[in-house]
């Protein structure tokens, strides 16, 4: 029986690459330090927050011949929330960084996410064990979750299991609110003196983890290219069928950096932009009648097919939909503990919820067919976001789409065929192979999660910039947490979370896709790009997304 996959046994032997800053070795590094921060917003309720942890400086490190050795220390490692590729060299650098200061130096994974830091369940990394995993997909070397760190007796029982282990930094490898812990549990720390240090690596295929300092979270160069090779395929099959509407909802549970990337890979017919769709007010008719009228000028072509992309969080950026789920999101927690609404059936539970929200709200929500009602009342992640990844937009809009071209064909307006195919595209890329660049960018982000608990800091997330360039020249560093921070309300109340990213509507990369989505919609441009490429031409297989590529040329320029 084959245990590794052909390609599994050639990715393990990949060296991963490292900034010339730190492939000096872990022992050589000088550390700089840059002008002390603030946080993006709610700047005065934040310091409070994070009295000890608030306005650290930005940290650049460079190679040195002077060598700073390392007592022997023992570090935690967590994997938190969804999975993106290259969460394995993460741990694979963090590792080699750690036994390369000092061979005595342990290394614990805690199992499952956060929880495992406070139900004490972990594993000690040996060689063997990492280097099983080496350059693969997955998070499934320690599994991960989404508990959110918030209390005080998650705190005590999170020192208790590291002062049992010995450990004096711990690693979180997460998005926004696996950030927001790192930054809550770094704080906690300080606060009681517990000689813990916590440092935060910037994960999600999503790509809104990202600032002035974070060009791009991990995951997200991996999950675009397989994304885009699969809507490549998808869009030859249409263009050779000639019989289907495609509409492929795209992960991505906020921002639409995944759409839009995979659109410029891909050159669809239609991209739906969600900050684009707020920003001009659009309701969840217009939205319906701008692709009806796509798919109705297509048909007086001869075109009875095309491609249209759906971003996953759409639903909450229909200002309408976006003002009722938040009606709904206040509403669900006053009826948390309300025995009545939990017991009810389903058709006296919609009547409650309509009762509870006001009368616009009650409106769109009436409006919405069953299976989408359902959806929206499902229960909220740990951190209180809807789980709109359970939400399937692109059926309602297909039967919208689809009743919308029925009325026009009546009044004469539209005389073709609509038969339409859906597609979600999310779980398929988080596991992927890391690409070149992933594994690249994650073995560094892992290495220099070292370097930043060995000059004793705490509160930093690691960093590793100026990435559209070869690796080499990448520059390794830290930025404090609490410079990321916002106010955000989550399960009725306000709470400190890093601020998402949100496309741009006046950056470069939606500027290419708003120059180019009319001829994109009539014509067809479609791109296949094909497989992740591996092994060949730097040119094909060290190639970035479009996203890093359009935004670091823009960066460059204002130089
Ligand atoms: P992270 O923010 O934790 O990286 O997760 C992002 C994501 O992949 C979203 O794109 C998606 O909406 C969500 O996870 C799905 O969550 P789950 O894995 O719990 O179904």
């Amino acid at each position: 029986m084959k245990e590794l996959s052909p390609l599994q046994i050639e990715r393990l032997k990949y060296q991963p690459k490292l900034p010339s800053s730190l492939s000096g070795g872990i022992n050589n590094l000088e550390l700089t330090e840059g002008n002390k921060t603030q946080s993006v917003k709610d700047r005065e309720q934040i310091k409070e927050l994070f009295k000890n942890t608030y306005g650290k400086p930005l940290i650049t490190f460079k190679s040195t011949s002077k060598t700073l050795t390392c007592e022997q220390r023992n570090i935690g490692v967590i994997l938190s929330g969804g999975q993106a590729p290259g969460g394995h060299n993460v741990i694979a650098g963090l590792y080699d960084a750690l036994k390369q200061a000092n061979p005595k130096n342990k290394l614990y994974g805690f199992l499952g996410g956060p929880s495992g830091i406070i139900e004490g369940n972990y594993i000690e990394f040996t060689d063997e064990k990492i280097n099983a995993y080496r350059n693969t997909g997955g998070f499934d070397i320690i599994g991960s979750g989404r508990t959110k760190l918030e209390t005080e007796e998650q705190f005590q029982s999170a020192l208790k299991v590291c002062k049992k282990l010995e450990i004096t930094g711990v690693v979180i490898i997460g998005g926004d609110d696996s950030n927001t812990n790192a930054a809550m549990l770094a704080e906690w720390f300080v606060k009681n003196n517990a000689g813990i240090q916590v440092i935060g690596c910037p994960k999600t295929i999503d790509g809104d983890l990202k600032n002035d300092q974070i060009e791009i979270s991990f995951g997200f160069d991996t999950a675009t290219k397989t994304y885009s090779e699969l809507i490549g395929n998808i869009l030859r099959d249409a263009n050779s069928a000639k019989k289907y509407w495609h509409f492929i909802k795209l992960m991505g549970r906020s921002a639409t950096h995944v759409g839009l990337e995979t659109a410029l890979q891909t050159q669809p017919n239609i991209t739906l932009i969600s900050e684009e769709v707020e920003e001009k007010k659009m309701s969840l008719k217009q939205i319906v009648d701008y692709i009806a009228d796509i798919v109705a000028k297509r048909a007086e072509a001869g075109k009875n097919f095309g491609i249209a992309l759906i971003p996953e969080g759409l639903i909450e950026f229909i200002p309408e939909i976006k003002s009722m789920i938040s009606g709904l999101n206040d509403t669900l927690a006053a009826l948390e503990n309300d025995s009545s609404y939990k017991n009810a059936e389903e058709n006296k539970k919609f009547e409650i919820i309509k009762n509870k929200l006001n009368s616009e709200n009650a409106e769109v929500f009436a409006s919405l067919p069953v299976i989408i009602k359902q959806q929206l009342l499902m229960d909220r992640d740990p951190h209180g976001n809807v789980q709109v990844s359970k939400i399937e937009t692109e059926k309602l809009l297909i039967q919208m789409v689809s009743e919308k071209l029925a009325e026009m064909k009546k009044a004469g307006k539209y005389s073709g065929k609509f038969s339409a195919q859906c597609h979600f595209f999310g779980y398929e890329g988080r596991c992927a192979f890391p690409s070149n660049f992933d594994a690249d960018y994650c073995y560094s982000l892992g290495f220099n999660a070292f370097a930043l608990l060995k000059f004793g800091l705490t509160g930093y997330l690691s960093s590793i910039k100026n990435l559209s360039s070869p690796a080499k020249d990448w520059i390794a560093g830290g930025v404090p947490l609490t410079m990321m921070m916002n106010m955000e309300k989550r399960h009725g109340e306000f709470k400190p979370v890093i601020k998402k990213a949100l496309v741009e509507l006046n950056g470069p990369v939606f500027k290419v896709l708003e120059q180019n989505r009319e001829d994109w919609a009539l014509n067809d441009r479609y791109i296949f790009p094909g497989a992740i490429q591996y092994f060949g031409p730097s040119s094909v297989c060290d190639i970035v997304t479009e996203t890093l590529k359009l935004e670091n040329n823009v960066k460059l320029a204002s130089v």
